[in-house]
């Protein structure tokens, strides 16, 4: 599918520029109003902006439209069948698109997801909201990949939170040493690189000295084996890590020595309020770390939860857990599938 954006001063001209280009058989995903003007649009023109789709195969049907003086004005999309009216089916498109649109997926993700489903249903069920929807429940559900729960069978287990700067790391190793040491009756033991900080020593000491876990400060990057060495005989290493941006190249390769030949799983923490955009970057600059798993915070602090897909389609990694709120050590969950396909349907 090809999707593009068409501007003008009217939404009939603008349909008419996508129809010129796109062909009749066009679908359009979203029409918005936007002022042109820098200056806060108060001397600005009001545009009117039209999302387009086509499918490739069906453009080569195109009858582009060339309006020369003297022919009629484009007709309002409404009046040209294009409102997307139950007689094509294409309301349902509409419906799917901006079901994901408003959870905030991104534009790419959620054309996909629609693509996919339209691949799948004959065009004369494509007005069936019902199979629509449940279509959507599978396709979404089948992108929020879910880890399965820890288990220690196999021994020993390592896991380092990393992370850009105030997400959530050092609250949720809290949360997650207090579940597994004091509920699930784990050996527990803390590692923190976080020395940037003289604060951030002591937000986990705290946490530690309440658990009763010990806590391994490590000065040098070299210093996390003989750390983990001190701690052979705990079922859980958690290892807190400094806030990293991901454009901070010097904290990252700091990061990346830190870990280096070590067998150690990375988790990337990313809060539910990160824009689109900022989640695949963050994710690209993590990714030369190696990373195992997702954990999403912040929760609580959003109605739009399109990064439950966004994440680990975009990452190919499962979500492990998910927080909402700041409270230790109630405010996590384990992540689980048909939950977070509801949230996102649902809000
Ligand atoms: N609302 C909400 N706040 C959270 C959640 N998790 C953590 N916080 C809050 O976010 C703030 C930052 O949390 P930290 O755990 O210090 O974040 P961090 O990633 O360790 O930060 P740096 O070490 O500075 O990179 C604190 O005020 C936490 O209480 C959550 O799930 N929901
Ligand atoms: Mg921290």
């Amino acid at each position: 599918m090809r999707i593009k954006k068409f501007r003008a001063e009217t939404l009939p001209e603008a349909v008419s520029m996508m129809k010129a280009e796109f062909g009749d058989d066009a679908i359009i995903l979203h029409t918005i109003i936007v002022k042109t003007s820098r200056f806060f649009g108060l001397f600005g023109k009001k545009q009117y902006e039209v999302l387009g789709a086509v499918d490739p195969n069906q453009e080569n049907n195109k009858k582009p439209h060339h309006v020369t003086a003297g022919q009629q004005e484009p007709q309002p999309a409404a009046n040209q069948g294009l409102d997307w009216g139950t007689e094509d089916g294409s309301s349902a498109i509409q419906f799917l698109y901006q079901l994901l649109a408003r959870q905030e997926l991104s534009q790419t993700l959620a054309v996909d997801i629609v693509k996919t489903i339209l691949r799948q249903v004959p065009k004369q069920e494509w007005n069936e909201t019902p199979l629509l929807k449940r279509m959507l429940r599978a396709e979404i559900s089948s992108l929020i990949r879910v880890d399965k729960p820890w288990e220690f069978d196999d021994g020993q287990k390592v896991v380092a939170l990393v992370g850009p700067t105030g997400v959530g790391k050092t609250t949720t190793i809290a949360k997650l040493a207090a579940n597994y040491h004091l509920i699930a009756r784990k050996k527990v033991g803390l590692i923190t690189l976080d020395t940037y900080r003289i604060a951030a020593v002591e937000q986990l000491k705290k946490y530690a000295d309440i658990m009763n876990v010990p806590l391994t400060v490590v000065y040098s990057t070299n210093g996390v084996s003989s750390a983990l060495a001190s701690y052979t005989d705990m079922d859980l290493v958690l290892i807190d890590t400094f806030g990293c941006s991901h454009h901070n190249q010097e904290r990252m390769s700091a990061l990346k020595s830190a870990f280096e030949s070590l067998d150690i799983e990375k988790y990337l923490v990313v809060s539910a309020t990160t824009k689109s955009n900022d989640l695949m970057a963050i994710i690209d600059a993590f990714k030369e770390l190696g990373i195992d798993n997702l954990i999403v915070t912040k929760l609580d602090e959003t109605r739009t939860y399109g990064i439950l897909v966004e994440a680990p389609s975009y990452a190919q990694v499962p979500i492990a857990f998910i927080t909402n709120g700041q409270s230790v050590p109630d405010d996590i969950e384990i992540a689980e599938n048909e939950q977070l396909t509801s949230m996102v349907l649902e809000g």
